[in-house]
């Protein structure tokens, strides 16, 4: 991090690893820089919050572990690739929408040891901890197979977090009350499984021999990586339409259901039913700008509005995907009391509508104002690790692009 101070509500002196590694609200709240009185939200209040809206449990049935992806079908991917066609066959070009992994890019940018968040400069969720690797083998060590072939090899040789990077979130990976999408029981995160003998693991948040893991045993991201996306995307980018000279929303700016709007308004984009929606707000790109701040706890992000949760819910939205941490913004006052990732509980657990955060959007949309054209076709599927919360994911976009001579 570069410069200026920390944004005074999440400049706390806590471990921010307790946020994830679940030590209890206190810590949570703590971390997101509230104090535990009147105003923090329970779990009462998020129920009350959301228990007139909107819900598609046992929509496509009791068994179903895809939620909105459902409605990603043939005519949906057919819509996707009309609109990468919509120029003709000259012109359409490729944009994948993943950060790089292991924070070298990060670093040549912001320079060694002034990465944002992590050892690497991969931005992440603070508490989470980045991708690192090394080399099995290489010119120095690797032998020639008969014929004469060689081959390098390389592992992950850190404890990677599978939301430290691009990913989608698994339907079950965030969940109020104890019940996930489509009313699983919340001891559906925590299934138990025994190796028979002890393997590598982790042991208190450490690395250790263990005889048993825990993982998912229903909506964890398998499905999802089963199925993958392909639809019509609409890029939104709100960060040019409201925000600053480096087309960036502020830190702790609130993408609204107006916004959103307006912007597709300004963007001359109609929105259509099932299209996946990303949000650009400018904040990842933050992290590889030495004369910028990024702050995780209080990036811009979409906030809770009864109307907007209704309008995802009416145009049928399968995806929402934004280049931040968690699409919405990480606290959120309504009314008299402040949350933390209501949005999660309203689209994720009550529709089923997928997630896909830390998205690069950057090139896409210096693309996309450069020719107008802010539909295309967007193809994605998360790693497929089984029973796993989260899968990382380099989401491709094909796009209609003006013919070059007839750029501005
Ligand atoms: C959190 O889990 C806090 O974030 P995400 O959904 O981005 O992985």
């Amino acid at each position: 991090m570069t410069g200026h101070d920390r944004d005074q509500d999440s400049d706390v002196g806590v471990d921010r690893r307790n946020f994830v590694q679940g030590c209890g609200a206190a810590a949570a709240m703590a971390v997101a820089g509230l104090s535990v009185d009147s105003v923090a939200a329970t779990a009462a209040d998020l129920d009350a919050l959301l228990e007139d809206l909107p819900n598609n449990w046992g929509r496509w049935g009791e068994d179903d572990e895809l939620g909105a992806l459902n409605l990603l079908g043939s005519e949906e991917a057919f819509a996707g690739m009309e609109a990468a066609m919509q120029r003709g066959p000259t012109g359409i070009e490729r944009f994948t929408l993943q950060m790089p992994m292991t924070g070298e890019a990060i670093d040549a940018l912001v320079g060694e040891g002034d990465a944002p968040t992590t050892d690497t400069g991969d931005p992440m969720f603070p508490g989470r901890t980045p991708a690192r690797r090394d080399n099995a083998a290489d010119a120095r060590t690797a032998e020639p197979y008969p014929g004469g072939m060689q081959f390098s090899d390389d592992r992950f040789v850190t404890e990677f977090f599978l939301h430290g990077t691009t990913h989608m979130d698994a339907l079950g990976h965030g969940w109020y009350g104890d019940e996930v999408y489509n009313g699983r029981d919340e001891s559906v995160t925590a299934a138990p499984k025994e190796f028979d003998h002890a393997v590598p693991g982790c042991v208190d948040g450490e690395a250790g021999e263990v005889k048993e893991t825990h993982g998912h045993s229903a909506v964890d991201i398998s499905p999802l990586a089963d199925a993958g996306v392909a639809g019509r995307g609409v890029l939104l980018d709100v960060g040019r339409a409201r925000g600053d000279d480096c087309d960036r929303l502020p830190l702790g700016a609130e993408v609204t259901l107006e916004d959103m709007k307006e912007t597709a308004k300004a963007q001359g984009i109609e929105l259509r039913e099932r299209d996946i929606i990303l949000l650009r707000t400018g904040s990842i790109e933050r992290v590889a700008d030495p004369d910028a701040e990024w702050d995780p706890m209080n990036e811009p992000g979409l906030v809770f509005s009864e109307d907007l949760i209704r309008w995802v819910h009416d145009m049928g939205v399968p995806m929402i995907g934004a280049d931040n941490v968690a699409v919405e913004k990480v606290t959120q006052t309504v009314g008299d009391h402040t949350f933390v990732l209501p949005l999660h509980g309203a689209l994720l657990r009550d529709l089923g509508v997928s997630l896909n955060e830390i998205l690069w959007l950057d090139d896409l949309a210096a693309q996309c104002a450069d020719d107008g054209i802010y539909d295309f076709l967007l193809t994605s599927a998360p790693l497929h690790v089984e029973r796993a919360t989260g899968g990382p994911v380099n989401p491709i976009v094909l796009k209609a692009t003006k013919p070059k001579e007839k750029r501005s």
